[in-house]
């Protein structure tokens, strides 16, 4: 009963501020100066949006996408950074306002199965075997606009064709119930299971979890994680923390909830989460009034605050907690959960 953990972001977690209500208010970043931060963060892997590893894809040939793919690969080995996974990003595009996989529009359809199929390319290209699958725009505004049932054979169909294009190739689908949907086709990770059945080979298809989007679908996201652990599922995390039920607030790993972030930390552990290799992301935003050269403190935080609730966990007597189980004595377990977490 341990697990290994390593830690990981993306390079959009190092952002300028801007929200739907204002513009950026700190410098954008330069992509190799993010990289050089990793380490002195804590972080040994880079997440990536296809185009956060080749930028202006779409109008570069597929030879060039691979050519930049493999340039920023030796970067990376050269850095001592692991690509975790490439995700395509099928929400900017013009021809994605209608969704990707589920637009309505055939040639939209055509272009959101060939941009994974090259993300799928640039995985290989980076040496990860996974592709995430956050499905941002697979739902509706309006329900008549679309048939739910046709929208998941859709998704299986676009999976289905990735899965054929790479044989090596896992795809980890990451749920979330709304925004900038009103509803999502695969709003849990119950969902995003059930949708891997219905694939040419579930084996390759799992799910990534983000605590936030737990959270918006008004679920623990420990009981998810075990959820989706239990199915042998859970290929990554996307950890940080949410304020009740509104935007996607990505606020740093436990600021809001401490004991809801250490029933994370302890469902991993408890059994033995990134022992096979996978990694603990953390997808959390610095906040808007951040002054720039203090704006990764987010990252360092949440990791420093995950390995402190880790040694909670760890530090707890596990033989005292099983007898007050035993008792039934949970008023007791209750309180003893609250004096580890205040450290008395
Ligand atoms: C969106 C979200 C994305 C994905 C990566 O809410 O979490 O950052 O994690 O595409
Ligand atoms: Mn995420």
């Amino acid at each position: 009963m341990a697990g290994t953990f390593r830690f990981s972001f993306g390079p959009w977690n190092i952002s300028q501020g801007a929200d739907p209500f204002g513009p950026t208010v700190r410098d954008s970043i330069a992509f190799p100066e993010k990289l050089a931060q990793y380490k002195a963060l804590g972080f040994d892997a880079v997440q990536f949006h296809d185009d956060d590893a080749v930028p202006n894809l779409d109008s570069l040939s597929s030879d060039a996408v691979l050519k930049q793919a493999a340039a920023l690969k030796t970067t990376l080995d050269d850095s001592g950074l692991t690509p975790e996974f490439v995700a395509p990003r099928l929400w900017e595009d013009p021809r994605t306002i209608d969704g990707g996989y589920t637009s309505n529009d055939a040639s939209c359809r055509a272009y959101a199965r060939d941009r994974s199929l090259q993300a799928v390319d640039i995985a290989n290209a980076l040496g990860t075997d996974l592709i995430v699958l956050w499905l941002a725009r697979e739902g509706t505004y309006v329900r008549e606009a679309k048939d739910s049932k046709r929208a998941v054979e859709q998704i299986v169909e676009a999976v289905d064709a990735m899965l054929a294009h790479d044989k090596n190739i896992r795809i980890a689908i990451e749920p979330k119930p709304n925004e900038p949907m009103d509803h999502t086709y695969i709003p849990t990770i119950g969902h995003a299971i059930g949708l891997g059945l219905l694939t040419s080979d579930p084996s390759r298809v799992g799910g990534l979890i983000e605590s936030a989007h737990a959270i918006l679908a008004g679920l623990d996201p420990s009981d998810e994680m075990g959820y989706a652990l239990a199915h042998n599922k859970l290929w990554s995390v996307h950890l940080n923390d949410q304020n009740g039920l509104k935007f996607d607030q990505d606020k740093a790993f436990g600021s809001v909830d401490l004991r809801r972030a250490f029933n994370q930390v302890r469902i991993l552990d408890k059994h033995d989460y990134g022992n096979d290799g996978a990694w603990v992301g953390l997808d959390v935003k610095a906040m808007r009034t951040q002054k720039a050269g203090v704006a990764t403190k987010h990252l360092s935080n949440s990791r420093e605050v995950f390995l402190a609730l880790l040694d909670v966990s760890r530090s707890l007597d596990e033989s005292k907690m099983d007898a007050l189980i035993t008792e039934r004595d949970y008023e007791e377990l209750d309180l003893l959960i609250m004096k580890a977490l205040l450290g008395r």
